[in-house]
């Protein structure tokens, strides 16, 4: 079957909008777009402190993908998983990630969840349904497909659980392990791919050789939907339906969205071995600007509202990296440096 052909099967077995009003409506587009922007200036915040030298450990930017991460973030619900990766700035605050607990841990601040001793995306909440990253290439899949089996034991109903996965780490055996283990036990996981056409310098030509990765959905007999991921309202309708589909019984859910790395694959990092091609091409736009012509567009919002959003995210983001650098670090002498983890050694237990 040709790829086209495939990708037509996989949206026919997986209706999108007429199914539920998931999608699209103004009030969600606003508030996703209000939370990319924050993302966007808060981890312009955060490159310009690691460049003058304030910040410990690497930063790593999801410039280009704050419309699909915001989707993914906003989909969920209180009681859902979610296991952000590198690049969801903007879906973890959708999903309720506060500001001034990001901060906290790029300036490693011992108030902070992880209390400043782990690296800067490495943070959740467990306990709140918000896991903390393990790696980016793969193991947050088997870690949620476990969550949701244990939820599934424990007798709870109409959860979901959503990760995210680049290209590159679609070539790993987690990928494999935990998608198939979520396909034959039917979990309720969302997986979202990001192709943002290279896995740090190594391009998607050495990556995988199928067309589009959605095609794998059909080799895990799961529904699959290929997706523009520079479009708010495109990320946002599919990604909604899935979570719906995903929570109604329909088993995972594999997402696949098309879009390009605006950057680095972390600060330290020039990016002088993307395509200027690609650069110049359709997946190369950025998708804050996309979103907010068709904000104005669709008049869902005024020129003077974007420089209130603009001016508002701003006085935020000084507000937590000032709270932030005023408080202590970790202190060795203070701390309990046992290495198994306990419960009062996790989510921001002070040792005072
Ligand atoms: C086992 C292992 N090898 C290498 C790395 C370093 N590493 C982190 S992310 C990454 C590339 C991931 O590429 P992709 O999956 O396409 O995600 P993207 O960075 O594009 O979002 C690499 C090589 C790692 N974290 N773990
Ligand atoms: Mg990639």
């Amino acid at each position: 079957m040709s790829p086209h052909k495939l990708r037509a099967v996989l949206q026919a077995l997986s209706p999108t909008s007429s199914t539920k009003d998931t999608g699209l409506n103004r009030e969600k587009f606003r508030q996703a777009f209000r939370w990319m922007l924050l993302a966007r200036l808060s981890e312009e915040k955060y490159a310009n402190l690691y460049r003058a030298g304030k910040i410990q450990g690497g930063v790593f930017i999801g410039k280009g993908q704050e419309a699909l991460s915001v989707s993914v973030g906003i989909s969920l619900r209180k009681g859902d998983i979610f296991a952000p990766l590198i690049r969801d700035q903007a879906g973890r605050l959708a999903f309720g990630e506060s500001l001034l607990d990001a901060t906290r841990t790029y300036l490693g601040s011992r108030l902070g969840p992880m209390r400043g001793r782990d690296g800067n995306v490495h943070r959740g909440r467990p306990r709140e349904g918000y896991f903390a990253m393990i790696s980016h290439l793969g193991a947050m899949i088997p870690t949620v497909a476990g969550a949701l089996l244990a939820k599934r034991f424990k007798g709870e109903k109409d959860f979901v659980g959503a990760t995210c996965i680049g290209d590159g780490g679609t070539s790993t055996g987690a990928f494999h392990e935990g998608l198939n283990l979520a396909a034959v036990e039917k979990l309720p996981l969302v997986l979202v791919v990001a192709n943002n056409h290279y896995a740090y310098s190594t391009p998607t030509s050495r990556q995988f050789v199928c067309a589009d990765l959605v095609e794998k959905a059909a080799g895990y007999g799961v529904e699959g939907y290929s997706l523009d991921g520079t479009s708010l309202s495109e990320c946002l309708e599919v990604v909604g339906n899935a979570v719906e589909r995903a929570r109604s019984g329909n088993g995972p859910q594999l997402i696949v969205a098309t879009l390009l790395r605006l950057g680095g694959h972390g600060e330290h990092d020039d990016a002088h071995y993307i395509d200027e091609k690609l650069k110049q091409s359709e997946v190369g736009r950025d998708c804050l600007k996309l979103a907010e012509k068709f904000l104005l567009e669709k008049n869902w919002g005024t020129k003077a509202e974007l420089d209130e959003w603009r001016a508002d995210a701003l006085r935020q983001i000084e507000d937590a990296v000032a709270t932030a650098q005023r408080e202590p670090h970790p202190d060795p002498n203070l701390d309990d440096w046992r290495p198994l983890a306990t419960q009062h050694l996790s989510e921001g237990h002070h040792c005072e």
